[in-house]
Order: C-alpha cells, then structure tokens, then sequence
C-alpha cells in the first residue's frame, strides 16, 4: 500500500542494525574533567565495531545547563563545552563512518531549556517569540490547572513580567514549546536538517507524542504529561514534519512515546507510510511498577510476555518494532528482570538474547553488553537525576522514612542506568582520570570490559555472537515471531521464521531448573543448536566460523554460510583473549546480510565420546536433537535452527550431497 510518494522497500538498513545507545557524560571521559565527552566516544568506536554496532544512539549533547542532564537544550545547534566541540562531532560522524557505525541524535524538542535565547525573549513578550511556548494567565488567584510536572511540583510556573504561568510538563527549566505555532515547527525542521547537512542519520524523538496540547482547562489532578499524549495534533504535526524533513531521507526516527498502544504504532510509524519509522513502546516497562514508578509490583514473567508478544503480534505487518530492556531512565535490566547475583552473567546473556532475538530493531544501552548492575549508593547526596532528587526531597517533606524512600530509589532510580561505563578494575573503572560526576558502581573490579574481553565466556562475548548471528539469517531480522508457551511460568519461548525454516529461542528467566515439554509440531523435529549461554559461544562474528543447520537426519550436520562480516582485508578485529580494541582499529565494511550469495561446505563431526566439546562448538557441530522437551537451568537460554518445514526424513544412503 502506498499513500502518494510514501512507499518503503521492505528493507531498510535501520531495520538491520544494532543500536547501541550512549549516555556521553557516563561513557568516557578523554578530557579528564570527570564528565565523558565526545574525544571519549570517538576513542571507543573500534569497541563498538567489534561489538557489532551499525548506529550510535547519542543522548543530548547540545548545550545545556544540565538541569535535566542535556534534556533541557538551551542552544540546539552548539555542542555543550563538557562534550567538546563542533570539529569534535564532525570528526566523530567522520571516524564512526569509516567504521561503518551511522549516529543518531536525541532530538528534544517538546521543550526547551528556560536558559534558550527563545524563552528569555518569549518571558519579555518578544514577538515572534511571545508565543513560542504555552502561557496561560491562573484561574482564581491560582494555577491555570492541578496538572502536576513528571518530577513533582505544580507543571506550571508564575512569571511576573508575562503576569502569566508557563507549561512545562517536565521541571521548571524545562518550558513546552507552542507547537501549534507554525513558527515553532519551522525552526525545529531547520535545526533538524541543520544536524543532518552534518552528516547525521537519524533522530530519537525525545517525549515526541507529547508535542500536540489539548485544550488546558481540565480540572484534572493528574500528572501533566498523561494527559497530553497522543493528541491528534501530535500525529498531524508529525506528518507536517515527514514531509518537510524525513521523506525520502532514508533515517532512522524512533520516537520516544510513554503511554502508547501497538494501536498507536499503526499510526506513528506505519511500515512504508511512516511518519515515523519506529516508536518506542513503555508497557513492557511498567509490569513490575504500581501507581507510580516508586512503588513495586511484583514482577510476573507471564504478564511480561503477554506485553512483549503482544506488542510483536499486533505489529507484524503493521508496524517496526524498537526493541529496548534498558536505557538512560530505566533501572539495569540484569537486576530488574534478572538476577545480578549468583547469575548475573547467565541473566544478562539471556536478556541480551530476548532483546536480540525478538523482531525489531534492538537497542543495546551502555553497559548491557557487559552485564551491568543497578547500584545502591548508601546516600541521597550520591545520587545526581533531578527525577530523583525531587522524589527524595518531597517524601522526605511528606515524612517517609528515609530506609522507604533510598529502597525506592536503589530499585528504580534513572541514575542506576547512569554511573560511569565500566571499562577496567583501574581507578575510576578507567572512565576518567579526573572525580567522576557520579560515583562509579563498586562493582566495576569484577565487571568492567577488559575483564570480559579476555574472557570468552564473558556477557559481551555473548552479545557479540547474537549480534553477528543476527546479522547472518535473514530470519532473525525478518522472520516473522510465533509465541510459545504463553502461561510457563517461567520460560519465554519463541519461534522466529522465514522461508528457510524456523528458529527456535527457549529462555528460562527464572533461578530454578525447569522442564518444558515442547509443544507439537515442534516436538520431536530435528534443530540444532547453535548458541546457548553456557558454553563459549562460536565465533559468528568470524564468517569463516559455520552456522549449523538442522537437516541431514542421524549424522552432525554442520554448513558452513561464508562470506561478509570481516573487514575487508582487515585482520580479526577483536577475538577473545585480546585487549579491547582501541582507536586506529580498522574500517569495517558496510554490513548487508552475511553470507548473501553463500554456498554450503559441511565440516566436522561431533568428538568421540559423541559430546560435543567447546572445540566442536567453535568448529560449529553440534548434533541434531529431536527433543521432547527441554531441561532448562537458571537462567539458560538456547538458540536453535530448525529444519524447514516439510522437510522430509532422509533415507539410509540417500544423496549426502
Ligand atoms: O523521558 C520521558 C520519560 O518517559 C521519562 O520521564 C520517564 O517517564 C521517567 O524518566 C521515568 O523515570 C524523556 C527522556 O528520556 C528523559 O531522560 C527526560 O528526562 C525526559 O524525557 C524529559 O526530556
């Protein structure tokens, strides 16, 4: 289907790519000032080409006066001095392009900061800024409306000088811009194409299903921000903005939308039609939360799966999905969904696999690929979010005990996403050589990258198998997603299929052993396994390392799919054991399905005793299982590939070839 010069081709390269989200001020600090910094990215992008990343998600990096740690822009075309410079960035889309990772900005245009020249000259009544942003005068002596700011307070501030109150649906420093005002559309277009001329490839749309306001005389005492969202005007707006900005521009858009349905992605990012090409769905992120995000509900792997499969459902054929477990607001997902004790390691290689695995485009946060944990800094004077600091303040003014309100906060605050990048067991988990901004988390001896480098069996390792797995079978891009087992209580499974037959994910999110019996008609067909979280994972990012496959009945089967992955012409980038990869790494190629145009070569068998070992694993043979049902541990996850259906059992002597 087709609306008038809309048409998508079914692929596109955002949908093939790996995400991998920065916070600058917690990723690395080259300047040595304690805050990371632009220079501190660009030194890690041969990390993130080992990794596997396509795209560089960069959380605000404009100036700011970090009211809300750069989600309060006070100057959208000047990088903020802590992150560098203009030639900083310009080099970074250079260096990351040459390593074939696209960046993406934060667009944070609902509002602005208080500080941006446009509020200073709309608070005087400057035209054309007076009506910039949203001012209403109060009503009996009081506010315009009891509508209540995300962070606490009143969502509406006195100005003397307008004799009026202003918007912001967020803190005091953060002002609504007027988007009903033409003029305010219009800049945020140039702004935006400004960044693009830079050679940027997408924006992430900060709070974007907030942008269209209804009427404001609603007596409602409710949170602001719920009440705004999803306003027809919000979708008008943004398809006024798809055509004056992203047609045919081939980008990567997600917009940021609390509070939607997969009915609302019909319509935000309607495959082919667009506005936008993905919306980042919240259910999946509110199943372990009460009223509000302070207060717990227990966390029940079977209403999550509903959420997650629901969501894949409902927008098969419809809609993009954006992936995410984790970001810059939300607590680690190890210690929320997982386990970050006894099985951290395994916990975080499972998540990795549902947030890999599932159909969408996955965005990794910092830290994930190495299992990060959420921290528990022991005051409130450690912790640095304004969201945080305010729900102290106000439970402290409403006589909480302080024990009630840090157990909240150790549990959900948005700075367990946001202490420093872990990167060695040296001083400051070798973030900076400078006091961090904020406290790194204790753990960092025992977690931190060059740890996991050199080991093979490490959480990051692991995602770097996903990521290249993902990025050589079609179908676990494009494969449609078939549910399993929608009441274990325990196991997420799922089948990913496409016209060369399915694969199967079986995950046990729990700390007990559990059986599955596997439902028909996948019971008792043969697969293979090809990836689980307890062995060291094969080399998938080496192309020369086989993907087995499932067909060929009694004998380990294992075809070997050669081809892209590599550098052209580089060395190994990255294998195990190394020291992390530092900058003058090498280019990587531009990444388009492994193996395109592959032919089949089989290779070895399993090792005498018929078991295999973690060198038959890596020489990619394992034999083909018929199962039953599966005996999973904590925490394990497997990945297998299915022989295609139909496929017919082989007769003793039959062709091999
Ligand atoms: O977040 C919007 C949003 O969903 C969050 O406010 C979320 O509800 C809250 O953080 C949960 O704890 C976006 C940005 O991601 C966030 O960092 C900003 O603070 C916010 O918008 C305002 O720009």
């Amino acid at each position: 289907m087709t609306m008038e010069g809309r048409a998508r081709p079914e692929r596109a390269w955002w949908k093939e790519a790996i995400v991998y989200q920065i916070y600058p001020r917690s990723f690395f600090d080259a300047s040595g000032d304690g805050v990371g910094d632009l220079a501190g990215v660009l030194a890690k992008l041969d990390y993130l080409q080992a990794l596997g990343v396509d795209a560089v998600w960069l959380s605000p990096i404009y100036r700011s006066p970090g009211a809300d740690h750069g989600y309060d822009v006070s100057d959208y075309r000047e990088i903020d001095p802590q992150f560098g410079t203009m030639a900083d960035f310009e080099r970074l889309v250079r260096e990351a392009d040459a390593r074939g990772i696209r960046l993406v900005l934060d667009l944070v245009v609902n509002h602005t900061s208080d500080e941006h020249p446009w509020f200073y000259a709309s608070r005087q009544g400057i035209v054309p800024y007076r009506d910039f942003y949203i001012w209403r005068t109060g009503k009996n002596g009081g506010l315009p409306n009891r509508w209540r700011s995300v962070f606490g307070g009143p969502a509406w501030t006195y100005v003397p000088e307008r004799n009026a109150y202003y918007l912001h649906l967020f803190s005091p420093k953060q002002p609504d811009l007027n988007w009903d005002l033409p003029a305010v559309r219009q800049e945020v277009y140039r702004l935006m194409r400004f960044w693009l001329e830079k050679g940027v490839a997408g924006f992430r749309m900060d709070v974007i299903n907030a942008i269209g306001k209804p009427e404001l005389d609603d007596e409602t005492d409710a949170v602001g921000f719920e009440r705004v969202i999803n306003h027809p005007k919000a979708f008008r707006y943004l398809e006024e903005m798809y055509e004056a900005v992203l047609k045919g521009a081939d980008l990567l858009t997600v917009g940021e939308t609390p509070g939607v349905t997969p009915e609302h992605a019909w319509r935000y990012a309607a495959l082919g039609r667009g506005p936008l090409g993905m919306i980042f769905p919240f259910e999946h992120m509110t199943v372990d939360i009460g009223a509000t995000k302070w207060e717990p509900a227990p966390f029940d792997v079977v209403r999550w799966k509903r959420v997650l499969f629901r969501w894949q459902t409902k927008l098969e054929g419809r809609a993009w999905p954006a992936l995410y477990l984790g970001n810059h607001d939300q607590p680690r997902p190890v210690s929320r969904f997982g386990d970050d004790g006894e099985y951290r390691v395994a916990a975080a290689k499972l998540l990795a696999a549902l947030l890999l695995l599932q159909k969408g485009t996955p965005f990794v946060y910092q830290g994930e690929e190495i299992g990060m944990t959420n921290v528990r800094f022991p005051s409130i004077d450690d912790y640095r979010d304004i969201e945080t600091l305010n729900f102290y303040r106000e439970g402290r003014e409403r006589g909480v005990a302080e024990e009630t309100l840090m157990a909240a906060i150790h549990r959900m605050s948005r700075d367990n996403a946001r202490t420093p990048m872990q990167w060695s067991a040296g001083k400051n988990a070798g973030f900076t050589s400078g006091t961090p901004w904020i406290r790194v988390n204790p753990n960092y001896r025992e977690i931190n990258v060059e740890a996991a480098w050199a080991d093979p069996e490490s959480v990051l390792h692991f995602y770097r198998a996903l990521i290249a797995l993902r990025k050589r079978v079609p179908a676990l891009v494009y494969g449609r997603l078939v549910p399993l087992c929608p009441d274990d209580p325990a196991v997420i499974a799922f089948l990913r299929e496409d016209e060369a037959g399915p694969w199967l994910v079986a995950l046990n999110l729990s700390p007990v052993p559990t059986t599955w019996p596997l439902p028909r008609p996948i019971a008792g067909r043969p697969m293979v396994r090809v990836l689980d979280n307890r062995h060291r994972p094969p080399a998938y990012w080496d192309p020369a390392t086989p993907i087995p496959v499932a067909w060929g009945d009694g004998e380990a089967a294992a075809f070997a799919e050669v081809g892209g992955g590599k550098a052209a012409g580089g060395p190994e980038i990255g294998a195990p054991g190394e020291r992390p990869p530092e900058r003058g790494g090498h280019g990587a190629g531009p990444s388009t399905f492994a193996g395109e145009g592959r032919r089949e070569t089989p290779v070895g068998a399993a090792g005498p005793d018929g078991k295999q070992t973690a060198a038959d694993v890596r020489r990619g043979s394992w034999e083909v299982e018929r199962p039953e049902a599966f005996r999973l541990g904590p925490y394990e996850a497997r990945v297998y590939r299915m022989a295609p259906p139909g496929h017919r059992r082989r007769r003793p002597g039959e062709g091999d070839g």
